[in-house]
């Protein structure tokens, strides 16, 4: 099994959702400017879309995009049911509404010049956190069970923190939790992060 990420990207929650699972993934690093991969060469060879995360999950088995990778782990986790009738939909109505409502628009901030459009985007993922934050009633985002949701939930709440973003007391809690993790304390060294 093949993972493409490029350091601290929304790649990092495929990252730690995969060593939560239990696999161990070869992993290639990109540059998501130049789109190259640093032992083999042109990404978009791997994946034309040229933004990571891909999961190779067999040689010539490619699956982009987030949801559908974080949700292929949760259903092939060792020792894990994976999530199934609405339980399922709840997860991927979850993973959805990160990765288009929190990490997209995140994610384009951190491209945009303009001060009115990088402060219209950060007040939304900011209002975000704390519609989230008033809604988690458990440990985790979906329970007591971390999950691949959580997963994409902290790599989005780590870009918050870094920028020094308005962090809800609650998510500051869970921050800490989630990263007392060993899975997540990994993915972030092996990610040249910490
Ligand atoms: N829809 C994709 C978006 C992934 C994405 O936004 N990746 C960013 C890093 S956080 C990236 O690689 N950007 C480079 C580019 O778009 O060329 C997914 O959910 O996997």
């Amino acid at each position: 099994m093949k993972y493409y990420y490029s350091p601290g990207t929304s790649a990092l929650a495929g990252h730690i959702a995969l060593l939560e699972a239990g696999f161990e993934p070869e992993l290639f690093q990109v540059d998501i400017m130049t789109r190259t991969i640093d032992r083999t060469g042109d990404y978009l060879a791997v994946n034309p879309k040229g933004y990571v995360p891909v999961l190779e999950i067999e040689s010539g088995v490619p699956l982009t995009e987030t949801v559908a990778i974080l949700d292929w782990i949760d259903q092939h986790t060792a020792g894990h049911e994976g999530a199934s009738g609405m339980e399922r939909h709840r997860l991927l109505e979850t993973l959805a509404f990160l990765s288009t409502e929190v990490q997209k628009p995140f994610a384009f901030s951190f491209f945009l010049s303009g001060d009115e459009a990088v402060a219209m985007l950060r007040s939304m993922v900011e209002e975000r956190f704390v519609l989230i934050a008033g809604q988690m009633t458990e440990r985790y985002l979906l329970g007591p069970r971390f999950s691949v949701a959580d997963a994409l939930l902290y790599v989005t709440l780590r870009w918050a923190r870094m920028i020094e973003m308005p962090i809800p007391e609650r998510m500051l809690a869970y921050i800490a939790d989630v990263e007392a993790r060993r899975t997540v304390q990994r993915a972030l060294w092996e990610e040249g992060l910490n």
